[in-house]
């Protein structure tokens, strides 16, 4: 996808602008020399201004009748379904998912507004009996106040949708963070969102640098701070925010197994792992990067899973017929090529990938072969560490109870699959293994707009997000003791 960049641009009190930060570009990864969106970053008085103009706008946003916050996302989420086709390809150039995953995601973030635009109709509180004569006592929720959304580069559009409308809906105003790799896809939503009328200064977007983020996030102007990404960032967020008793919700890292277990549907495994761990270049943080195998199905699952692997189309994101693109930037390739190294180094076998692409359109894209490495042991870093590209540590488990204790085995906790065909065994899954999300039969990937997604131990922290869960972050309660 080669055509003239966006200019990429800050919407601050309901105005774009060019930022005052330093210069950004944002770049193809499935082609470097080809430039997605040029301008500037936001400067620390872009934050600033963009955090007062949301202060500003509280107000009158939180005093707006739900239906009328509602009708404006249900707008948008129309122009982001019918702007699906092209910015899901532009999506792909930016990001590096396949073009068919960028077109998915683009309308996912519409299915999100829709959802939480149906707030307005669910209902907003509760009423209690009163121990007291005469006594009701309502439980009513009202916006925390004016949020900083900071969100990852690896779903630029469905991850800010899910966190963005909610918080509209429930009355809050917004200053937005991108990651810097895709301020482009950042830009359409803010655009969808301001041209379907929203009142200037109730979502400010402020692509930024990390020291510019450091800034937002310790801005005494914000009443909470929503977070998608690495665990060692989300818990620097957390801890900063509780000097000043401001909530964090955090969505962090994982290191999701796959369990397969003798009795499994052999081929459904080999397609619903295969899925998990390479679709968007197994950079999502339910990606699966650990299987562990039962031993009786081990063999035949790791053949019929390596040659699947090595059978992926990988190339340019855009291109048809591509099936797994680059990883983000040259930062993420040397990074993901170095865990693999170390795993190496460290007794991993390789069943295939492994090795850095020398030559041609891989070598200059940022690409890794899809890599699949057998562990004996749970020493190398591998098993443990999130590694957020294309790459598997496979363990095998001579029993159920081995292949649960060594799925649990992290301080992740996002979520785990489960393949097996007795169902009393994958419910056992649920009291065996301390994650968020479980999933029977299918890839550890996934998330619907109407239940709650999260994770247990270093994956999460705060409330869960999605779902009416959502609100538990966005709303604060007050508690009404009513007397006529
Ligand atoms: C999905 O699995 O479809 O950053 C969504 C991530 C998660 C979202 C995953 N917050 O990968």
């Amino acid at each position: 996808m080669t055509g003239t960049p966006a200019d990429i641009a800050c919407l601050v009190d309901g105005r774009w602008r060019a930022g005052r930060g330093p210069e950004l570009r944002s770049i193809n990864p499935s082609r470097p020399t080809d430039v997605v969106g040029a301008g500037t970053s936001a400067s620390i008085a872009d934050l600033d201004d963009a955090v007062g103009s949301a202060g500003r706008a509280l107000p009158g946003w939180a005093a707006t009748p739900a239906h009328e916050r509602a009708a404006l996302l249900v707008r948008a989420a129309g122009s982001v379904e019918a702007a699906a086709p092209v910015w899901g390809r532009e999506l792909a150039a930016e990001e590096g998912k396949t073009a068919a995953e960028g077109v998915g995601e683009v309308v996912r973030a519409a299915q999100v507004l829709r959802y939480a635009a149906g707030e307005a109709d669910r209902e907003a509180g509760e009423l209690f009996h009163s121990p007291r004569r005469g006594e009701q006592i309502m439980v009513a929720r009202r916006p925390i106040g004016v949020v900083g959304v900071i969100t990852p580069f690896n779903f630029p559009i469905a991850i800010p949708a899910w966190k963005i409308a909610p918080a509209l809906v429930h009355g809050n105003t917004l200053v937005w963070k991108p990651a810097s790799t895709v301020p482009v896809l950042a830009m359409r939503l803010a655009g969808a969102l301001h041209d379907a009328g929203l009142p200037a200064g109730v979502l400010n977007l402020v692509p930024a640098d990390v020291d510019a983020g450091q800034h937002l996030v310790e801005h005494p102007g914000l009443a909470g701070i929503t977070f998608t990404g690495s665990t060692g960032v989300g818990r620097a967020i957390a801890a900063s925010a509780a000097a000043r008793g401001v909530p964090v919700q955090a969505e962090m890292g994982g290191k999701n197994p796959a369990v397969v277990l003798d009795d499994a549907d052999l081929d459904l495994a080999v397609e619903q792992v295969l899925l998990g761990a390479f679709r968007s270049t197994g950079q999502k943080c339910t990606a699966t990067s650990r299987v562990v195998v039962q031993s009786g199905i081990a063999d035949e699952f790791l053949a019929a899973f390596t040659r699947r692997a090595e059978d992926l189309v990988v190339g340019d994101a855009v291109a048809d017929g591509t099936q797994m693109g680059p990883v983000v930037s040259a930062g993420a390739r040397a990074g993901v090529q170095a865990g693999i190294d170390r795993a190496l180094s460290e007794g991993a076998r390789s069943l295939t990938g492994g090795e850095a692409y020398r030559s041609g359109e891989l070598a200059e894209g940022w690409f890794v072969p899809p890599t699949v490495l057998e562990l004996d042991s749970d020493r190398p870093a591998l098993w443990r560490e999130e590694l957020f590209g294309p790459v598997v540590a496979v363990r095998r488990a001579d029993d159920v109870a081995s292949a649960f204790a060594m799925a649990d085995d992290s301080e992740f906790g996002l979520s785990a699959a489960v393949f097996t065909r007795d169902i009393a065994t994958a419910l056992s899954a649920v009291q065996h293994l301390d994650v968020g999300i479980l999933h029977v039969n299918s890839e550890t990937a996934g998330a619907d707009p109407h239940v709650p997604f999260g994770g247990a131990k270093g994956s999460g922290y705060g409330p869960k997000e999605q779902g009416r869960a959502s609100r538990e972050f966005f709303t604060h309660t007050t508690t009404v003791y009513l007397r006529g």
